[in-house]
């Protein structure tokens, strides 16, 4: 397991030098924030990313993510070109040392919260979210909504719903397994692997499909192109808000196959209705038994990235929602030691 951190590029308030300092921490998980949606990544920003990366003494193996322009999503006819530039971009990633690329599928909004600083007993603060409140989001108007980058101006915003209405969760189905098609083939020959991370929450949102919610639908998706480059980000937090879904068993079934190529290690609390709020990874204050996720992986022999999720806010951080510094490493060497005990005690019977 190659513990990682996941980095927002110089603007982060949080330091190379600083991550630098928590143990273990093999590479750096990180993207280019400022080329627009779906243009293929410019070779020279790559570089200058990889190369601040490697002099703190990381290594630049994985990018989270590489997003997807609307328009493969959407299966529109303007999506071959986009999905060309997106393989350019895979082929200069791997030309730069870069082995696994994370991914998601979600239409419009990535993750998405209802609240983004709810206080916990203890006094940190972290993020929630509560199935009601997010049907009673209004939508439309500017939309300022917690976990989504406001991407959009109101318009496009306006005109991308609109588009959405005519795709159902079957045409969504086709639209990514036809990326799958076109873009695996690439990875496969460039090494790099694919690594879709599932919905986050694993739920349909504000009437917009989602497909990537549960075991049934990672099988599915690795079905549909047969490759070990056709793999998994296997998110526990992102999996876990829903309480049918069993982490420990998906990363036994998946693991096995070697189609996990990157491992997010996060804690939850989540209620039987979806309800959820981020905890800190400890076991015992979420809902996952994250020594039993650790042992799944080490009983497969798992050597793939891994890095720690979402942090609470604590010590009087501040910076990004879930992306501070202090917690996500408290994170890290909590589950570089569940690994390390793992490990030794197999090693040892
Ligand atoms: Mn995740």
């Amino acid at each position: 397991m190659k513990m990682s951190f996941r980095w927002y590029g110089k603007s982060d308030p949080v330091k190379l030098e600083h991550i630098r300092q928590i143990p273990g921490m093999h590479g750096i998980v990180s993207a280019l924030y400022d080329v627009p949606l779906g243009e293929a990544w410019p070779v020279d920003k790559i570089l200058a990313l990889k190369s601040s990366i490697e002099a703190h003494g990381f290594a630049f193996e994985v990018v989270e993510s590489v997003g997807l322009h609307e328009d493969i999503k959407l299966g529109k006819p303007t999506r071959d070109q986009w999905i060309q530039n997106y393989c350019q971009t895979l082929e200069r990633l791997a030309a730069a040392g870069v082995k696994v690329v994370c991914y998601n599928f979600m239409p419009v909004f990535e993750w998405m919260r209802t609240s983004l600083d709810l206080k916990l007993p203890d006094g940190s603060t972290s993020t929630a979210f509560d199935v009601d409140a997010a049907f009673s989001v209004e939508l439309g108007k500017g939309v300022a909504l917690p976990g989504w980058d406001a991407r959009y101006t109101a318009e496009e915003f306006r005109s991308l719903m609109n588009a959405y209405t005519s795709v159902g969760e079957e045409d969504l189905w086709r639209n990514l397994e036809y990326f799958l098609q076109k873009v695996i083939p690439v990875a496969t020959s460039v090494g790099i692997k694919m690594a879709i991370h599932p919905d986050d929450p694993p739920r349909p949102i504000f009437g917009l499909p989602r497909v990537v919610k549960n075991r049934n639908d990672l099988r599915r998706i690795l079905d549909a192109v047969d490759s070990a480059a056709n793999g998994l980000t296997l998110c526990s937090g992102a999996l876990g808000a829903d309480v049918r879904n069993d982490v420990v068993a998906m990363v036994k079934e998946f693991g096995g196959e070697k189609r996990i190529h990157f491992a997010h290690l996060r804690n939850i609390k989540v209620d039987a209705h979806g309800n959820f709020q981020e905890t800190a990874h400890w076991s015992a204050d979420g809902s996952l038994d994250m020594a039993a996720i650790i042992r799944a992986y080490a009983e497969n022999g798992f050597d793939g990235y891994a890095r720690p999720d979402h942090g609470r806010m604590i010590w009087g951080e501040r910076g990004n929602p879930s992306y501070g510094l202090y917690d996500r490493a408290l994170g890290a060497v909590y589950l570089n030691g569940l690994w390390e005990a793992t490990v030794k005690n197999r090693n040892r019977s």
